[in-house]
C-alpha cells in the first residue's frame, strides 16, 4: 500500500444511472487515474444520486458493480485509492440532511441540472428570472405566462431528491476533507454550491469543512452528443446513437461515429461555435490518439469528412477493444470485495467529519 501521509485528498463520484460513455471516461475517469499517485483518492459509486430519477432495481444493482468495474478497468488501483458504494456509508445521507438546513431554496433554484432533467428549457427559466413570476402568489384566475406554467408543471413532477441532488453531492465531498474534485464541466455549478455551503456552515458554526477546488480538464471536460453536438453526451439521453457506450461493440461504436452529425462544410477544424460536431470528433480523436488538434487539422487538410470520421472511428475501436479486454477480465466477486473494503476505509473518515458537525450544531 502506498503511503498517504500529507497527500491532499480527492473525492469524485459516478452515478450508476445508465450505460457509461466516453464522455464520463474522457471528462472524469481518465483524470481519476492520472491523479492517483499525487493524491489520496476516494472514488464513489453514487447510487443515492442515481435514484433521484426512476431506476429499475435489478438494473441498478447490476450497474453499481459495473461502474466499479469500469473504475478498475480504467486503471484505478484499489490498493492506492478507496473505491466504495455511497449507500454503504450512511454518513452521506446524514450530512446531506444537515446541509439541507443550511442550503436555501434559492441556491437550488439556480442549479441547471434538475431543470435539464425535468425538461425545463433555458428560455423558460431565463424568462421567469426576468419576470420574477410569483407562481404561488398568483390570485385564482390570474393569467400566468406560458413559461411560468411550463416551469411549474415540469418542476412539480421532479422528485424532491433530484432538486436536492447538489446538497447530497456537497455532503459527499465535504465528508472527506476533500481538497480537489475532478469532474466534467457539467458538475462545476454543483462544486461551487458545495464551496458556498461549506463557507456558510463554517461561518455559522465555526471552521469544520475544507473548501474544495474543482479540477476540470482543458480538453474533454464536455464531450457532446453525437446526434446533436449542441448537447452534452449523457447516459440518460433517449437515443443510444447520441453516445459511445464503454461496452458498445467496437463495430457498433464505429457506425455511430460515421453517423455523427456534422455540418455541410468539409474543412476539419476546431471551431466549437460554427462546427460543434467536427470539433467534438476532433476532441475525441485527440484524447484517444494523443495527437494534438493542430496536428489532426493538418493531417486532414484537403480530405473530406468521410476520411476524418473513419479515422475517429478507428481510434474509438482501438480504445474500446483494449478497454473491454481489461473489463472482461475482472470478476464481479472481486469487485464486491473491493467495494466492501472501500466502505470500511471510507466510513471512519466520513464519521469523523460527521461527528464534528454534530458537535458544532449541538446534536452529538
Ligand atoms: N459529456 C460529458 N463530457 C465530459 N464529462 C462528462 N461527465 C458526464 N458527462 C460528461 C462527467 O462524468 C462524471 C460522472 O457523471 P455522473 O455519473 O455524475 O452524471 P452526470 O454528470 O449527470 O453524467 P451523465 O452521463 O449525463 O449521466 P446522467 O444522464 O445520468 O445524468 C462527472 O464528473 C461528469 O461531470
Amino acid at each position: 500500500m502506498v503511503s498517504k501521509i500529507n497527500k491532499p485528498r480527492i473525492f469524485s463520484g459516478v452515478q450508476p444511472s445508465g450505460n457509461l460513455h466516453i464522455g464520463n471516461y474522457l471528462g472524469a475517469i481518465i483524470q481519476f487515474v492520472a491523479l492517483q499517485d499525487e493524491y489520496d483518492c476516494v472514488f464513489c459509486v453514487v447510487d443515492l444520486h442515481a435514484i433521484t430519477v426512476p431506476q429499475d432495481p435489478d438494473s441498478l444493482r447490476k450497474r453499481i458493480i459495473e461502474v466499479a468495474r469500469f473504475f478498475l478497468a480504467a486503471g484505478i488501483d484499489p490498493a492506492k485509492s478507496i473505491i466504495f458504494q455511497q449507500s454503504d456509508v450512511s454518513a452521506h445521507a446524514e450530512l446531506s440532511w444537515i446541509l439541507n438546513t443550511v442550503a436555501r431554496m434559492s441556491d437550488l433554484n439556480k442549479m441547471t441540472q434538475f431543470k435539464d432533467k425535468a425538461g425545463i428549457s433555458e428560455d423558460d427559466s431565463k424568462f421567469l428570472e426576468r419576470m420574477k413570476v410569483k407562481i404561488f402568489d398568483s390570485p385564482p384566475g390570474a393569467t400566468i405566462p406560458k413559461a411560468a406554467k411550463n416551469f411549474y408543471e415540469k418542476a412539480s413532477n421532479v422528485s424532491v431528491g433530484l432538486f436536492d441532488y447538489p446538497v447530497l453531492m456537497a455532503a459527499d465531498i465535504l465528508l472527506y476533507d476533500t481538497e480537489v474534485v475532478p469532474v466534467g464541466d457539467d458538475q462545476l455549478q454543483h462544486v461551487e454550491l458545495t464551496r458556498d455551503l461549506a463557507k456558510r456552515f463554517n461561518h455559522q458554526f465555526g471552521e469544520v469543512f475544507k473548501i474544495p477546488e474543482v479540477k476540470i480538464l482543458k480538453s474533454g471536460a464536455r464531450i457532446m452528443a453525437l446526434d446533436d453536438p449542441t448537447k452534452k453526451m449523457s447516459k440518460s439521453a433517449e437515443s443510444e446513437n447520441s453516445r459511445i457506450e464503454l461496452l458498445d461493440s467496437p463495430e457498433k461504436a464505429a457506425k455511430k461515429i460515421m453517423r455523427a452529425t456534422t455540418d455541410s462544410d468539409s474543412i476539419v477544424k476546431l471551431d466549437y461555435k460554427n462546427k460543434p460536431g467536427i470539433s467534438n470528433l476532433l476532441t475525441i480523436h485527440s484524447l484517444l490518439s494523443g495527437k494534438d488538434i493542430k496536428e489532426l487539422e493538418n493531417e486532414f487538410a484537403g480530405k473530406g469528412y468521410g476520411d476524418f470520421k473513419k479515422a475517429v472511428a478507428e481510434e474509438v475501436k482501438i480504445f474500446l477493444t483494449a478497454f473491454q479486454a481489461k473489463y472482461n477480465k475482472i470478476d464481479d466477486n472481486d469487485v464486491r470485495r473491493i467495494l466492501e473494503d472501500g466502505a470500511k476505509r471510507a466510513e471512519p473518515i466520513a464519521k469523523k467529519t460527521l461527528q464534528k458537525v454534530k458537535e458544532r450544531i449541538g446534536i452529538n
